[in-house]
């Protein structure tokens, strides 16, 4: 059997968040599957931000672009956010799957509605346009943010698993919501102890997108080049975007 080379880009440039997500990634990825976790050499630490979004952006399409020269089979982009996944999916050979389209999918397969846990309340609007914009806002019966900063998600001297377990937990009961989607690529490593804990499905994106982009490969489904996909036309980019000149 052929092996799988799957991305998994976390477009911050938090190393150890980025570990978190990889070892995530492998952990339900099939054994002929190889995960590579990268994150990119420049942008912000964590995306919490519109700012944020658009910064991690370039640094996210360089590391599409070394995933192109590496022959890498698929990619996820592993922030909540969906960053740049268009212009990815423009850049990608292969699949390229976000971690909030993978989630909200998945969560309206297991159940009618569904709810995201974020971090930060600045977030939560992107999570609404995220549902709206995948055809999921009759399935979304709320956003709640923990309130607690991406990279502390990340501290073991903190106690954001406690936290953000009793967040869910809190939210099946007040929104009624049939299953929980985790709103951070950060959660990933807190999935199994909150399933434990709140009696419905919990969803890492991580997880769900890792396996579609290795189902896609499987079946030989790659995106389409016939109209808005398509590889951007040859043009000059200046300054600092100098290298990105395609
Ligand atoms: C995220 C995420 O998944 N990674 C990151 O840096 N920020 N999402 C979020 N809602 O804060």
């Amino acid at each position: 059997m052929t092996h799988i080379g799957i991305r998994v880009i976390n477009p911050n440039t938090a190393r150890a968040m980025t570990e978190n997500i990889g070892r995530c990634a492998r952990a339900v990825a099939a054994p002929s599957t190889v995960v590579t976790a990268v994150n990119p050499a420049m942008g912000p630490e964590s995306i919490e931000s519109h700012y944020d979004e658009a910064l991690a952006v370039p640094g996210l399409l360089a590391e599409i672009a070394a995933g192109e020269a590496a022959g890498a089979d698929g990619y996820v982009i592993a922030c909540f956010g969906d960053p740049g996944l268009d212009a990815a999916r423009e850049l990608a050979s292969g699949p390229v799957v976000g971690i909030a389209e993978a989630a909200m999918h998945a969560a309206t397969l297991v159940g009618r509605s569904f709810s995201v846990v974020t971090t930060l309340a600045r977030t939560t609007g992107r999570a609404w346009d995220l549902a709206a914009r995948y055809g999921f806002a009759g399935a979304c019966r709320g956003v709640r943010a923990c309130d607690i900063p991406v990279l502390e998600l990340d501290d073991p001297s903190s106690d954001a698993r406690k936290v953000v377990t009793a967040l869910c937990a809190e939210t099946v009961e007040r929104d009624g919501c049939d299953s929980i989607v985790l709103g951070c690529a950060g959660m990933a490593p807190f999935c199994a102890d909150i399933s434990r804990t709140v009696g419905v499905p919990v969803i890492d994106g991580v997880a769900v997108a890792t396996k579609l982009v290795e189902s896609l490969v499987s079946l030989g489904l790659r995106t389409s080049t016939r109209g808005e996909f398509a590889p951007p036309g040859p043009k000059r980019y200046t300054g600092l975007l100098r290298d990105f000149t395609v």
